[in-house]
């Protein structure tokens, strides 16, 4: 093992193989404190000469490789396993923007924020947009394949991919970074790459879509009694406005860790049993509109408008979420997909198990009501409870959902993959993993057991 170190030492410098535990600390436990895991050490190559070096090491030494960005994964899938090399890609910097084609070029360790802050100067900015984006970097989000609160106008991470330059775990560099927005000559290793969670490669570069900057954007919070209730309103409001960007529902639970975190006055009187978030982006929106809409609708409690910078001021609320369960606990985070009509019931299939069967776990539920990807969060899961998990997942898989929406399968979710891809399926998937990463070197327990 210390010849892995040495080898490392002797190609990268010995000052960007990181072995003192003040600094691999943070590389070793994931954001929310739940899975912790050990390291040989902490790799930052700064080009992807020194990513294919460390693969040639990792492969020669059978020493697993787990690829971290900006370690803001939430099932443990940039967490590593003992004896590994953690390679962090925070260094592989880069912003490359051509405004005539809206074509950006990325370095894989460049943030969501620095990413639209560049892009913002040509009037453009990234399409997908998740709440860590201040340390999330593309390169985990292309991982990952992040969804986030756009994908109903937008669609996820996938659907803006244009080009991937990534290590293999074979050692072989594929670039293909042209950033075309029609190329149909073989495999696209975009997709291939995208939503694998670093266990084909390391992903090193990307190439992304941008779109314009709007000028204008309204946002209404919305009090209601029921799910059901919500989605109806959703369903109108999808009818009445094109520019539709997001449709975000919380419930009380969620409402009350935020307000207790932050002692923020709720803006519409008593917390309601759920709260919906809608948002309007375009050039011309007219917010009357949206006040007669919110104003005519009968599952409407109260609601609460406004437009621009102030609208972050509702965006508060959903986007503390994150940050505030977290703040009062170390949660379970099971982030399902639901076919939308049956989110309601799913739901309250998940509030009644937990009375009956498990009365101290909280659950916090929230997430994108638009294309049904429902945020379960537990808190106060004792080890002896973990079962739980599983009896959710399998409920996910009656109700026709996926298992994970969009954090991805990592460590938390491994058992349950059956539940809903086939064996065949399955053993597909090895089959690529094994043809690509035929030591098995790249992250290891992550995706398969
Ligand atoms: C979000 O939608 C993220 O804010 C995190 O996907 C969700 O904390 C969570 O469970
Ligand atoms: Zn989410």
């Amino acid at each position: 093992m210390a010849d892995v170190v040495e080898a490392l030492r002797r190609s990268f410098g010995v000052g960007s193989v990181v072995t003192d535990p003040d600094i691999t600390s943070r590389y070793l436990t994931d954001w929310t404190g739940r899975f912790k895991g050990e390291a040989l050490c902490v790799i930052r190559p700064v080009n992807s000469w020194q990513v294919q070096r460390a693969v040639e090491i990792a492969n020669a030494s059978h020493t697993p490789l787990i690829t971290q960005g900006g370690n803001t994964g939430l099932v443990g899938g940039g967490t590593p396993v003992r004896g590994g090399i953690v390679l962090s890609t925070q260094f592989l910097k880069g912003i490359d923007i051509d405004v005539n084609s809206r074509v950006a070029k990325l370095g894989a360790g460049v943030t969501l924020s620095e990413l639209n802050t560049k892009a913002k100067e040509v009037g453009l900015r990234f399409a997908v947009d998740i709440t860590s984006r201040e340390s999330a970097t593309v390169g985990g989000m292309v991982a990952t394949n992040a969804g986030g609160i756009h994908l109903i106008r937008y669609g996820g991470t996938r659907q803006q991919l244009l080009g991937i330059e990534t290590v293999l775990g074979n050692g072989q560099l594929i670039a293909r970074m042209e950033g075309l927005h029609k190329d149909n000559s073989g495999y696209d290793w975009s997709s291939i790459l995208c939503g694998s969670e670093g266990t084909l490669g390391v992903i090193t570069a990307v190439a992304v879509k941008l779109i314009s900057v709007p000028l204008h954007r309204s946002v209404a919070l919305i009090a209601v009694d029921t799910l059901s209730g919500a989605i109806r309103i959703m369903r109108a409001a999808r009818r009445e406005f094109a520019n539709l960007d997001a449709v975000e529902f919380m419930s009380r639970n969620g409402l009350e860790l935020v307000q207790r975190l932050r002692t923020e006055k709720w803006p519409l009187g008593e917390l309601p049993p759920y709260a919906l978030l809608i948002e309007l982006e375009g050039d011309d929106i007219e917010v009357e509109d949206v006040a007669v809409f919110l104003e005519s609708h009968e599952d409407v409690l109260d609601a609460a408008l406004a437009s621009d910078a102030r609208a972050d001021g509702l965006w508060f609320w959903r986007e503390q979420h994150t940050v505030a369960i977290n703040h009062f606990g170390v949660p379970h985070k099971l982030d399902v997909s639901i076919p939308i009509g049956g989110i309601d019931s799913f739901v309250r299939y998940v509030s009644e198990l937990l009375e009956l069967e498990y009365p101290n776990v909280r659950a916090v539920i929230f997430g994108h009501l638009g294309d049904g990807n429902v945020h379960v969060n537990l808190l106060n899961v004792e080890e002896s409870n973990e079962e739980l998990d599983h009896e959710i997942f399998a409920t996910v898989a009656s109700f026709g959902g996926s298992i994970s929406a969009e954090h991805g399968i990592g460590r938390a979710k491994v058992d349950d993959l059956t539940l809903t891809r086939s064996p065949q399926d399955i053993e597909s998937m090895r089959t690529l993993k094994k043809a690509l990463d035929p030591a098995l070197i790249l992250n290891p327990g992550v995706l398969f057991n």
